[in-house]
C-alpha cells in the first residue's frame, strides 16, 4: 500500500491506505510505504517487490502534488515489474478513470470505498474469477473497454475492522504522524464518516458518494481516539470527514464522551446544517474542546449559492449571522470562499468577484476571528449541473492524459490557485490573489503556529491601510514580509 507524498512537512496518519490495509489484514500479508516519510519511495517499493513476495501495489491518489509522485512511481514500477498489478483508489482515479486506465500503467481502480472492493478484487485475482460482480470496481475488459461496475451500498462503519495502528507503528512510528499544530502538540488525523448527504455542484465527493453519508457511532469514534491518546499521547484531533457535523445527535454525544479527555479538535461542516443546532449543542461542542470548524461558505451571493446547489438552504445572510453567532460560543469559523465563478460577460464575472470581496469584509466585520480561505473556482466534472454546463459552454476542457494532469499549469489548477478557466482574465485572478494577500496581512491565520505576535502586528500594520481604502494592487511589501516569514497558506498546504 503506497501513500504518495502529499504533505510538505506535516505528516498525517495515512488513513486511506490504512483502511485498505485493515480490509485484508489477517488474510493477506501487506506492507505500507508512506511517500511523506521516504526520501526515495520508489527504491523502498522495489525493496519489497524484489523479494518476490508481493504481487499487488495499491496507491491512494488525490489530485495535486500527490498525483505527481503517484504517476512517476507507477510508471517506473510498471516498467521494471510489469506483472505487478497496480490498483489505484481515492478521489482522483474515481473521478478520472479514463485518463488513469488508458495510461497503461494502472490496472484497476477502486471507485469510492474499498473496504469490500479491495479484498474482493484480490480474491478474484488470486482465484481467477470474473470481475464483473465486484462492486465499486473499474477495469478494462479484454477489448480494452472501460467497465464501471455498480456501486455498493455504504457499509455500517462500526462493523469495519479496526485500523491496524500497531502494525503501522512497525513500519513508521505513530508519533511521527502526530504533528504539532495550532490545535495541540500531538495532533491525530481521524476519519469518522464517509461521503456527504449534499450535492454541491463543484464538489468531487458528489459523483462518488451520490448524496450518501454514513458515520461511525460516537462511542466507536471515542474509543478509537482514546486508544491513540492513551497509547501514543495524542492531545488534539483533526477530523478529516468531508462533513463531520451531519448529525447533531452524534456530535453532541461525541462531545459528551470526549469532554473529560481534555483534547482540542477541529472538523468540517455545513453552515445551513449547523445553524439549526441548538445553543446547548454548540456550547457542548465547544466545552468538549472543539475550537475551530471549517465551513464551505463559498459565496455571499444567493444566486451563486443556488447554482452551486448550496442555495435554498444556505444564504448570504445566514453566513453572516452564523459567523456572529459562533462568536458567542468562542468557536472560530473557518470559512472558505470560491471566487471567480462563471458569468455571461466579463463585466458580470468582475462584478461577482468585487461582490465577494465586499462580502468577505462584512463577515470579518461581524466576527474578525473568522478565518477566511479563498479559492479560485476550479470546475470538477459533475456532469449535468447547471454550473458544469456553463463551464463547458465557455470552452473549458479537462486534461485527457495523466501526463497532462501533472503539467505545472494543471497542478496549480488542482491547488485551486490558477484555474485556467476561459472566463477569468489575468487581471481578475490578480485581483483575487492581491486581495487575499492584503486580507492575510490584516488577519494572519491562527493556524500558523510559527508566526509570533510581533510579526503579526507588523504585517497587520502594513496591510491595514490598503484594506481600509480597498487598495489591493501590487501588495509587494506584504508579499515580501510573508515570504521572509514563510507565511502558511491553509488553502494550498492543507488544514
Ligand atoms: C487528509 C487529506 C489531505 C492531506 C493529505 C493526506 C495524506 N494522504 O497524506 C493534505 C492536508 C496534505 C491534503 C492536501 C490536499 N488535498 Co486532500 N484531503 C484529505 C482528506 C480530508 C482526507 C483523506 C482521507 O484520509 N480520507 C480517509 C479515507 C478513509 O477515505 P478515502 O481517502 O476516501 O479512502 C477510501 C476510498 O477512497 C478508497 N481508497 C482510497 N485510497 C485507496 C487506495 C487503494 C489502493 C484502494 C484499493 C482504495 C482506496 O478506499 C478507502 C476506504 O474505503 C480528503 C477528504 C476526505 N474526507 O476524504 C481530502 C481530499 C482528498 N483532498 C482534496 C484536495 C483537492 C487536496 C489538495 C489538492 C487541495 C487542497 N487545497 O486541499 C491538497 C494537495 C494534496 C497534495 N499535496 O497532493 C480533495 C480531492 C478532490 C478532488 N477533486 O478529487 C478532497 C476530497 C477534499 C475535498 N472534498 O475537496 N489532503
Ligand atoms: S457539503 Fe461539502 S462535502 Fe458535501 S457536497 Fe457540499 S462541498 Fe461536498
Amino acid at each position: 500500500m503506497f501513500n504518495p507524498k502529499s504533505a510538505i512537512n506535516k505528516y498525517r496518519i495515512p488513513n486511506s491506505i490504512l483502511n485498505i490495509a485493515a480490509s485484508v489484514d489477517g488474510k493477506y500479508d501487506w506492507a505500507i510505504i508512506d511517500g511523506n516519510c521516504e526520501l526515495d519511495p520508489i527504491k523502498k517499493i522495489e525493496s519489497y517487490l524484489s523479494t518476490g513476495e508481493y504481487k499487488y501495489l495499491g496507491f491512494t491518489v488525490m489530485p495535486g502534488p500527490q498525483l505527481r509522485q503517484a504517476i512517476i512511481s507507477a510508471k517506473a514500477i510498471k516498467e521494471k515489474y510489469p506483472h505487478t498489478k497496480m490498483i489505484w483508489g481515492g478521489y482522483f482515479p474515481s473521478n478520472q478513470p479514463n485518463a488513469v486506465l488508458y495510461s497503461g500503467y494502472v490496472d484497476f481502480i477502486i471507485n469510492g470505498p474499498g473496504d469490500n472492493a479491495f479484498p474482493n478484487l484480490i480474491d478474484a485475482l488470486e482465484n481467477g474469477t470474473p470481475f464483473e460482480f465486484i462492486k465499486n470496481l473499474i477495469y478494462k475488459n479484454v477489448d480494452s473497454k472501460i467497465i464501471i461496475n455498480g456501486k455498493e451500498d455504504l457499509l455500517d462503519q462500526d462493523a469495519l475492522p479496526p485500523l491496524p495502528y500497531d502494525k503501522l507503528n512497525e513500519f513508521y512510528p505513530i508519533p511521527k504522524f502526530l504533528g504539532k499544530t495550532y490545535l495541540g502538540e500531538k495532533t491525530l488525523a481521524y476519519h469518522s464518516s464517509i461521503g456527504c448527504p449534499f450535492t454541491c455542484s463543484f464538489c468531487a465527493v458528489v459523483p462518488i458518494y451520490e448524496a450518501r453519508w454514513k458515520g461511525k457511532s460516537a462511542q466507536r469514534v471515542y474509543e478509537d481516539v482514546k486508544y491513540i491518546k492513551d497509547k501514543w499521547g495524542a492531545d488534539a484531533i483533526e477530523f478529516h470527514d468531508n462533513n463531520f457535523f451531519v448529525s447533531e445527535k452524534r456530535a453532541v454525544e461525541f462531545s459528551r464522551l470526549i469532554k473529560d479527555e481534555n483534547m482540542t479538535w477541529w472538523g468540517m461542516a455545513r453552515i445551513d446544517t449547523m445553524s439549526k443546532f441548538k445553543d446547548s449543542s454548540l456550547a457542548a461542542i465547544r466545552e468538549a474542546g472543539c475550537k475551530i470548524i471549517f465551513f464551505g461558505a463559498e459565496s455571499g451571493n444567493n444566486e451563486v449559492l443556488a447554482q452551486m446547489d448550496k442555495g435554498g438552504t444556505q444564504t448570504g445572510n445566514q453566513i453572516i449571522e452564523f459567523a456572529e453567532r459562533l462568536k458567542k460560543f468562542d468557536i472560530i469559523p473557518e470559512y472558505s470562499f470560491v471566487l471567480g465563478t462563471p458569468g455571461p460577460t466579463p463585466e458580470k464575472v468582475q462584478a461577482g468577484i468585487d461582490f465577494e470581496i465586499d462580502f468577505i469584509k462584512k463577515v470579518k466585520h461581524v466576527n474578525p476571528k473568522t478565518e477566511i480561505i479563498i479559492y479560485t473556482y476550479s470546475p470538477v466534472p459533475t456532469e449535468g449541473s447547471e454550473m458544469f454546463k456553463q463551464v463547458l459552454a465557455s470552452g473549458f476542457k479537462f486534461p485527457q492524459t495523466l501526463e497532462d494532469w501533472i503539467s505545472p499549469a494543471w497542478e496549480s489548477f488542482d491547488l485551486r490557485k490558477n484555474p485556467l478557466t476561459p472566463w477569468l482574465t489575468a487581471e481578475m485572478i490578480d485581483k483575487i490573489r492581491n486581495f487575499e494577500t492584503v486580507l492575510n496581512g490584516v488577519y494572519p491565520t491562527v493556524t500558523d503556529i510559527r508566526m509570533s505576535m510581533l510579526k503579526r502586528k507588523i504585517v497587520k500594520l502594513v496591510a491595514s491601510l490598503r484594506y481600509k481604502v480597498d487598495l489591493y494592487y501590487y501588495p509587494y511589501e506584504i508579499k515580501l514580509l510573508q515570504k521572509i516569514w514563510r507565511y502558511r497558506q491553509p488553502e494550498t498546504q492543507g488544514f
